[in-house]
């Protein structure tokens, strides 16, 4: 049988399913929704040709399962199923495809595994829907908080309400948390975001670790008011305290060594042209692979706030609504990713995850490890996100090196 291109099947695959999304530009597919819906039908049937076994677990998470041996460990492998807004068809899903194709690779070649594989579809990693976010990975790590069920999407939609409607049992999310001693290992491929393999010529890289990342809502009050016949002294105006936090945020992080913080969002009431604004909510997002340093700006960022509201006579609400420490790559994962991204011919780079992933929260369960591959241009979170097919025919190539690699019984097959 001639070897399929198994990076042109897996852009038909991710091809499909960028049609499951909202109107507009880009791919807009957050959970609970019907978009996710399409996303799960077309993903069955991958899996389903890969010869999986598929179900939908209670936190919204779609398992294709390949069993083993009874009483035999399992491999995990996968990413998530969302995306952000107007975003890319590659960010999460990618990692999902390819390694439902590295079993459909490793079936054809007649392998069969002393234990079990499953392949997970998150249903939101992003945090872009609810305030909260890796609910799936969490579960399966007996770490999920039942409070967050209470958290609500800017529709006023309660989690609990979206996952009931989707068909979920949330109550039933306790029960998902797996036994360590049952699991190998969680191996996520992902695009890397960034620039930094495909400056260096590379399709592929090792993950060594993955940064921590914490977000403050803020939301600062003033007085709204007539543009033209209030004085410049005698404004309470909320967006230009909104700005100066931004811009000590920004002085902040450029001045701290590997920190990185950002003001993603921002609404201003009422946002219109002749009102000074009196009310402005925003995000302020930071992340380092120092948990220390990331905490450290938290609270002097948290103090400058205050200071600002104070001295511009502005009501403050802070609160840190989110915080995931920064994630070490199991060594173990790490040298097998190495040796199967070398036996195919590429030398691996090593690099830190600046965004964060699944693979965060896999971290409380079992050893984790995380396989790159380069994006055009550095782009992702963006229409233009791109992977190659010659980079995702590499990385299922070496997925499936890596999958041998835990078989101790026949030596490695060439590609
Ligand atoms: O925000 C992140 O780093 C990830 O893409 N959710
Ligand atoms: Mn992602
Ligand atoms: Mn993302």
């Amino acid at each position: 049988m001639t070897e399929p291109d198994w990076g042109a099947t897996a852009q038909d695959w991710l091809v499909r399913l960028a049609r499951c999304s909202e109107p507009g530009p880009g791919v807009t597919r957050l959970p609970f929704t019907p978009e996710h819906r399409t996303a799960l039908v077309v993903l069955t049937d991958l899996m389903q040709q890969a010869e999986l076994n598929v179900s939908l677990d209670a936190a919204g998470t779609l398992i294709g399962r390949l069993e083993g041996p009874i009483g035999a460990p399992t491999l995990l492998m996968g990413s998530h199923q969302d995306s952000v807004r107007e975003g890319g068809a590659y960010d999460g899903i990618m990692g999902v495809v390819l390694p439902v194709l590295a079993l459909m690779k490793l079936r054809a070649e007649g392998l069969r595994l002393p234990f079990a594989v499953e392949v997970l579809a998150f249903a939101d990693e992003e945090g872009v829907r609810f305030p909260t976010a890796l609910m799936g990975p969490r579960a399966l790590a007996g770490r999920f908080e039942m409070a967050a069920l209470d958290l609500c999407d800017r529709e006023g939609i309660t989690l609990r309400a979206a996952m009931e409607g989707f068909g979920l049992a949330p109550d039933e999310i306790p029960g998902l948390s797996r036994d360590p001693a049952r699991v190998m290992g969680w191996i996520e491929t992902h695009l890397e975001q960034g620039p930094v393999l495909e400056q260096a010529g590379k399709a592929l890289g090792i993950v060594t670790a993955i940064c921590g990342i914490e977000r403050h809502s803020i939301t600062l009050t003033g007085q709204a008011a007539h543009a033209g016949t209030v004085p410049m002294r005698l404004r309470r105006d909320a967006l230009t305290g909104a700005a100066e936090l931004a811009l000590a945020a920004e002085d902040l992080a450029r001045a701290t060594p590997d920190l990185l913080a950002t003001v993603g969002a921002l609404q201003i009431r009422p946002g219109v042209v002749n009102a000074v604004p009196g009310e402005a909510v925003m995000t302020l997002e930071i992340r380092s692979p120092s948990d220390r340093a990331r905490e450290i700006a938290g609270a002097e960022l948290t103090d400058r706030a205050r200071q600002i509201a104070q001295h511009r006579g502005l009501n403050l609400s802070i609160t840190r609504s989110y915080a995931q420490s920064a994630t070490q790559c199991a060594p173990d994962i790490l040298s097998r990713l190495s040796q199967a991204v070398s036996d195919g011919g590429q030398d691996a780079v090593h690099l830190p995850s600046g965004a964060t992933h699944d693979a965060s929260a896999m971290a409380d369960l079992c050893p984790i490890g995380m396989l790159f591959t380069d994006c055009k241009d550095g782009i992702s979170h963006h229409p233009d996100e791109y992977v190659s097919p010659q980079s995702m025919t590499c990385a299922v190539h070496s997925l499936t090196r890596v999958i041998r690699s835990y078989d101790p019984a026949p030596p490695q097959k060439p590609d």
